[in-house]
């Protein structure tokens, strides 16, 4: 049975990629790192099939500690400081752990077993202000954000282990994914979530940003699927996982509101706190490298996405009323 140890766990993409894994046979070692209140929301389904360690990527002890340990077969570094606004706030943070985190992981596989294969989750967002349309692997990197600074080094640290000692190191540049499982504070959820929220009567107004950036927007179980493809190929390279499509904000939100029938000029509200203080205007993925020599390819479709997501809300608001008004029969 083939063992992987991944970082990020509890985030969408690492419940998303435990899931596949567990399907596909495998053990799956979920590393999370302590925290006063422990949050598996995302993983409550599978937490009996999981070996959940405890880990962080600001210490690299702990890293060469599971990797001994565990002796896995391959390992995802999916955990990161990921919201683009906090990475403003808390830059130094995000360095430590988005960039450097990269390092102390390859650095624990060097040490402990070389022949381990590792994924590193590379982003789109390094290609920032773009420097060519549609972006592929050998597009410049212009990053706008110090999430995206980070991004950019983790990727050249993945090639430089890979160049410098035979790692088999895989970077996978992801356009942006979304789901039911995405956090509430990325703008395709904040959008699904406060749609439901009004369709309820909960809420009637939702306050977003920048209406104009345009993003490849795609459904996270087929980036985690790709992910995994990497690490089966024959050798180590890295590639872009998209959609081909772009869209702007704006339309997410216009299908979003239409698909339960209300008129988004309604409701939407824009507060330029939410503006950051450089953007990425436009971002669009050329997947043919992933299509040619890995075979992979999104699956489900920009507007089906929308759909996806706010039907998810909708339900789990609906299941929230009903267990608020379920009689108690405890009595
Ligand atoms: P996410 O939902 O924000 O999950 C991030 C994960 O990292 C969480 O499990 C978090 O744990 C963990 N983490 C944060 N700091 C840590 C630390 N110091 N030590 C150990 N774990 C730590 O992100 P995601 O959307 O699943 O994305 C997965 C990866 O892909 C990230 O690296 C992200 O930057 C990258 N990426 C995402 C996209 C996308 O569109 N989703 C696109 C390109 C690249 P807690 O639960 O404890 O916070
Ligand atoms: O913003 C605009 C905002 O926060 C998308 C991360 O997973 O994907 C993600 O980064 C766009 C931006 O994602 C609001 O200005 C408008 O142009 O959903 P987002 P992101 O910054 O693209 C990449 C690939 C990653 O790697 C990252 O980890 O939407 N926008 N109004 C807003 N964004 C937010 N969050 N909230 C708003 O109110």
């Amino acid at each position: 049975m083939p063992k992987a140890l991944i970082t990020g766990i509890t985030g969408q993409d690492g419940s998303y990629l435990a899931d596949f894994l567990l399907d596909k046979g495998y053990e799956v070692i979920g590393v999370v790192r302590r925290s006063s209140t422990i949050n598996f929301d995302r993983l409550r389904h599978i937490q009996d099939r999981l070996a959940i360690v405890q880990g962080d990527l600001l210490d690299q002890v702990s890293l060469i500690h599971l990797l001994q340990e565990h002796q896995p077969d391959e390992v995802y570094n999916l955990a990161a400081q990921s919201f683009v606004p906090t990475s403003f706030n808390q830059p130094v943070l995000t360095g430590e752990v988005t960039a450097l985190g990269v390092t102390r992981m390859l650095d624990a596989i060097r040490t402990v077993d070389r022949r381990i294969r590792f994924y590193q989750a590379s982003s789109s967002e390094m290609f920032g202000k773009v420097a060519e349309v549609p972006q592929t692997e050998k597009t410049p990197f212009h990053p706008r954000s110090p999430y995206g600074v980070a991004k950019v080094y983790g990727h050249w640290i993945t090639i430089n282990y890979r160049e410098s000692y035979g790692l088999f190191a895989c970077s996978g540049i992801l356009f942006n994914h979304e789901s039911p499982r995405r956090g509430l504070e990325f703008l395709p959820r904040k959008v699904s979530y406060g749609v439901a929220r009004i369709k309820a009567g909960l809420q009637d107004k939702l306050v977003l940003g920048n209406l104009e950036a345009r993003r490849d927007w795609g459904y996270a179980p087929d980036y985690v699927r790709g992910m995994w493809m990497m690490l089966q190929h024959d050798h180590p390279d890295d590639y872009v996982l998209a959609t081909g499509e772009t869209h702007t904000v704006r339309e997410f939100v216009q299908i979003a509101f239409s698909h339960v029938g209300l008129d988004w000029n309604d409701h939407v509200v824009i507060d330029p706190k939410y503006y950051r203080p450089a953007e990425v205007d436009l971002l669009v993925g050329n997947p043919a490298k992933a299509r040619a020599i890995l075979g992979w390819q999104h699956s489900v479709s920009f507007e089906r996405l929308v759909q996806i997501m706010v039907d998810a809300d909708l339900a789990m608001l609906q299941e929230a009323e009903i267990q608020r008004t379920a009689p108690n029969i405890n009595w």
